[in-house]
């Protein structure tokens, strides 16, 4: 898939910067299949709202082949970093929902050994891309700063993040 090279290619709403350099930066550090892998880490509460304000939203996989994809690229570009996506237990212990349609997670969860272990109160689900979890999820604090990963329903992609520059 040329999915870089789509980001040319839109009449979005939102502006991609025309510098050079942020642009570089911003094709190195993001790859658009769908998805937006961050640059930046912020606690879950926010990049929620932060995807939503992109007209995305976490990635809520559920099938397991986009369980499979989602793991296979946080390896690929992410850089030992841990990535949220919007799955959660905040409002039942250990009942897994999706942040954005509010749905039970049904799917089989690969979760990394040891995971999910609410330790202090985890409650947000990371796809960890460090060579010992190799892109299994764990649960994290929600609170917490970690990478994070935004996706697009396939009918309305072609949005871009928004580069300020
Ligand atoms: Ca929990
Ligand atoms: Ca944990």
């Amino acid at each position: 898939m040329e999915a870089n090279n789509r980001i040319y290619n839109t009449n979005n709403r939102l502006k991609i910067s025309d510098k050079p350099e942020v642009k570089e930066h911003f094709i190195k550090q993001w790859r658009i299949f769908l998805r937006w892998f961050s640059w930046c880490v912020c606690t879950f509460p926010f990049l929620k709202a932060l995807c939503q304000s992109f007209g995305s939203k976490l990635a809520e996989p559920v099938t397991q082949e986009e369980v499979v994809f989602l793991g296979r690229e946080t390896m690929q570009i992410g850089n030992n970093g841990d990535y949220f996506i919007g799955i959660h237990d905040i409002f039942l212990e250990g009942e897994w929902m999706y942040a954005y349609s509010r749905k039970p997670v049904t799917l089989t969860m690969p979760w990394a050994s040891g995971n999910p272990d609410n330790y202090h109160e985890e409650d947000c689900v990371e796809i960890d891309s460090s060579p010992q979890f190799h892109g299994m999820w764990g649960d994290a604090l929600c609170s917490y700063p970690l990478y994070y990963i935004c996706e697009y329903d396939s009918s309305d992609y072609i949005q871009a993040p928004a580069v300020i520059g």
